[in-house]
């Protein structure tokens, strides 16, 4: 056999790629959503944060889009095992969307439209980690990977990354989303394997 330098359709293959422990690689962009997918135009779309003193910071679409954007190129993990190496995504960052928020806050409840939630820590959406995206490999993200507007949290699994974001509550105490109550893990990173609870 002769040496081959992988290069980087080889690191796409995943050779010489360390994935977190029991992923395997996908090439494919598996649509995973626990309910019926919600339709929310652009025009009646917004985001909220709220404070844990109940204040309230919101955005409109136009809001949104008219602040300095990132282009993040990420891997993502899914608890039911698949990867996906190297996604390019478009959105604004939420150190630029907490930037104006007096917090002192050390949890936060993700909220979507549809109803779903997932919890983390507040210091896992700041620090370059986290973003509000609505493109998706240079188009707009569909509605079926979360369009207009979802999460992206690639360091945490990907359940952790809500689809169909409407905002975002600050709290003093810990809260447990969605799959967090379903006996899923509380904090979820995949490369300590914290898949569920006790993990
Ligand atoms: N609102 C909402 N967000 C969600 C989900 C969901 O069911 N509803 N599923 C989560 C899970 S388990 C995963 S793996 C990813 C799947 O995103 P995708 O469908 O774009 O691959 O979205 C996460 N965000
Ligand atoms: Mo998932």
């Amino acid at each position: 056999m002769g040496i081959v330098s992988p290069g980087f359709h080889g690191r796409r293959r995943g050779e010489g790629v360390k994935l977190p422990p029991g992923q395997y690689l996908t090439e494919d962009f598996p649509v995973l959503s626990a309910g019926p997918t919600p339709r929310i135009r652009t025009e009646d779309w917004e985001f909220t944060v709220t404070t844990e003193t109940g204040q309230k910071h919101r955005w409109t679409w136009q809001d949104l889009t008219e602040l300095p954007s990132e282009t993040p190129t990420v891997d993502i993990h899914c608890v039911t095992k698949w990867s996906k190496l190297g996604t390019t995504w478009e959105g604004v960052s939420l150190d630029t969307l907490l930037a104006d928020v007096d917090t002192a806050a050390d949890y936060a409840l993700v909220h979507s439209y549809g109803g779903y939630t997932t919890n983390l820590p507040l210091e896992d959406l700041l620090d370059g980690q986290a973003w509000i995206v609505y493109r998706y490999d240079g188009e707009e993200l569909t509605p079926e990977h979360g369009g207009p507007a979802r999460l992206l949290v690639p360091h945490l699994y990907f359940w952790k990354s809500a689809k169909w974001v409407r905002g975002i509550t600050l709290m003093d105490e810990d809260e447990p989303g969605f799959w967090e109550t379903a006996g899923y893990h509380d904090y979820g990173d995949p490369w300590r394997e914290q898949r569920y609870q006790g993990d």
